[in-house]
């Protein structure tokens, strides 16, 4: 078991957080002080937004836990005070990172239960453009499901998972579970279906389409078809994947995926946009969001 490293405090708010010398387990340091009026006030702007979408979107427990938690909209959560509370829940802590992190170095920190959150905060000019995870897409989207047991479990044994599947190079099927899960992944509730991935729980445009416009699938969960399926990371989701209940994901905590690695691996691959045999459709996409932009970018 890796243990975390004490770093140094670094400069907070580099511009590039490719030219800061990472520590072995790329962790810095928060440095909460150091978040100027106008970071918070990015925050504050995202997440009154999102306040007022998700009632009615998202599922229950994401509710009931941010509800516990000590994130308001007047400021950019401090991981310390984060941290109490989800080491009583669950034993996650966030560690802070300055951007994306490689897949070892990731992986790492998930199979301890640590998830790494962005320091960083986007510019008030691009609020929703996001070349990296910041510090609202982790906290806001995924800091509040890391209280759920059912989550907590599954996420680290992503991490155990995804250590394993890069030793033997087959990265791929396990980070389109992730993609289709933890991203975005929707779930069936009693009055209707739900987000519960963080991938759509922190975007604007995203936690209204992927239940409410006509164009994506909405398709029944299948660990198989999941992980033969590709994702696009660049754009709206042409299908997603809906679960029965949160709880389903202990299950899938505990699947040994090698019987299915070596059923897929000679498989084929389908495209996100694909209805395939066997699916269980929720909802047949039209798919007309994303015809409608190959249209506009051809001529
Ligand atoms: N690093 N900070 C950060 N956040 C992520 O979500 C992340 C990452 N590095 C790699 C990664 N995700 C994915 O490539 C894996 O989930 C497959
Ligand atoms: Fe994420």
């Amino acid at each position: 078991m890796e243990t975390l490293n004490l770093n140094p405090v670094r400069k907070h708010g580099c511009a590039d957080p490719q030219a800061v010398a990472p520590s072995a387990d790329w962790t810095i340091d928060q440095n909460w002080e150091a978040y100027t009026q106008e970071e918070h006030g990015v925050w504050k702007t995202l997440y009154e937004r999102q306040s007022k979408l998700l009632p009615g979107r998202v599922c229950d427990q994401y509710l009931d836990c941010m509800k516990q938690m000590p994130i308001t909209a007047d400021e950019i959560p401090d991981f310390r005070r984060v941290n109490d509370l989800l080491m009583k829940h669950t034993g996650w802590q966030i560690v802070a990172v300055p951007g994306l992190v490689p897949d070892d170095v990731f992986f790492t920190h998930i199979a301890n239960r640590r998830f790494p959150a962005g320091q960083f905060i986007r510019s008030k000019e691009k609020l929703d453009y996001l070349q990296e995870p910041d510090v609202f897409h982790d906290v806001f989207g995924h800091a509040p499901m890391l209280m759920n047991p059912a989550i907590a479990d599954f996420m680290q044994a992503y991490g155990q998972g995804g250590l394993k599947a890069l030793e033997r190079g087959i990265l791929p099927f396990i980070s389109r579970l992730y993609w289709y899960t933890i991203e975005f992944g929707l779930v069936q509730q009693k009055d209707g279906i739900r987000i519960y991935g963080a991938g759509i729980s922190s975007s604007f445009t995203e936690s209204r389409y992927c239940l409410e416009d006509d164009s994506p699938n909405r398709i029944g969960f299948d660990l198989e078809r999941v992980m033969r399926t590709d994702y696009r990371i660049d754009d709206l989701q042409k299908s997603y994947f809906v679960i029965n209940e949160l709880d389903d994901l202990f299950e899938l905590a505990q699947i040994d995926f090698d019987p299915i690695y070596a059923r897929i691996t000679d498989q084929p691959t389908y495209t996100p946009d694909r209805i395939v045999p066997g699916d269980r459709v929720l909802h047949p996409g039209t798919l007309r969001y994303h015809r409608q932009k190959a249209a506009r970018t051809e001529d």
